[in-house]
């Protein structure tokens, strides 16, 4: 099983890719965590760099590009990390479309890959954080599950890698 993290530079992709697999070390299997089912020590996860996305000259066709797609396109599932900071939500937004204007150029629907939002950075001060309801009110596709998570605390990266497992056997 491959699950793919995305999401818009420092949303803490590398912090809960980091967090999991140390966890995963320390305990191989959580049944808690991890639902009961397949162990995320099993699941191979990775980090999908996004500044090929941000930075493309429009129009202009970019093979390192075409394999990132085709890497998105191949994940069984993929666990968006949302900056939780209200004034960051735009950037995440014009990620998230720019991922499914290239899936749809290809003739893919983003719709049809298992997606869950990680909502990180939970312990920002309440005057910067956006309330869970705002987020996912700009940030949904049909069939999208949130786990809110602190990655530098450990807190909610395992789970989100266990939505993301369950997701992907619920769709596929
Ligand atoms: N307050 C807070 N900070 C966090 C959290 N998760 C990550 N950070 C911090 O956010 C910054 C970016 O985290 P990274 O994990 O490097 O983010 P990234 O998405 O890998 O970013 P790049 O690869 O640099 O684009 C670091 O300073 C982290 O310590 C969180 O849950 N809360
Ligand atoms: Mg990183």
């Amino acid at each position: 099983m491959k699950v793919l993290y995305v999401g818009p530079a420092v949303s803490g992709r590398s912090t809960s890719l980091a967090s999991v697999q140390r966890m995963v070390r320390e305990r191989p299997r959580d049944d808690r965590a991890d639902g009961g089912g397949e162990s995320i020590a099993d699941v191979d996860l990775n980090v999908l760099s996004m500044h090929r996305w941000l930075s493309r000259p429009p129009g202009r066709v970019i093979p390192a590009h075409e394999d990132d797609i085709a890497r998105l396109l191949g994940a069984d599932a993929v666990l968006f990390v949302v900056d939780s900071q209200r004034e960051r939500l735009d950037v995440s937004l014009e990620l998230l479309d720019m991922l499914r204007a290239d899936c749809a150029a290809r003739g893919r629907s983003l719709d049809d890959i298992p997606l869950v939002f990680q909502l990180n950075k939970r312990d920002l001060e309440p005057a910067q954080l956006a309330s869970e309801e705002e987020i996912a009110a700009v940030l949904s596709t049909p069939t999208c599950r949130y786990v809110s998570s602190i990655a530098t605390r450990d807190l909610g990266t395992r789970e989100a890698v266990a939505a993301a497992v369950a997701a992907a056997r619920v769709i596929r």
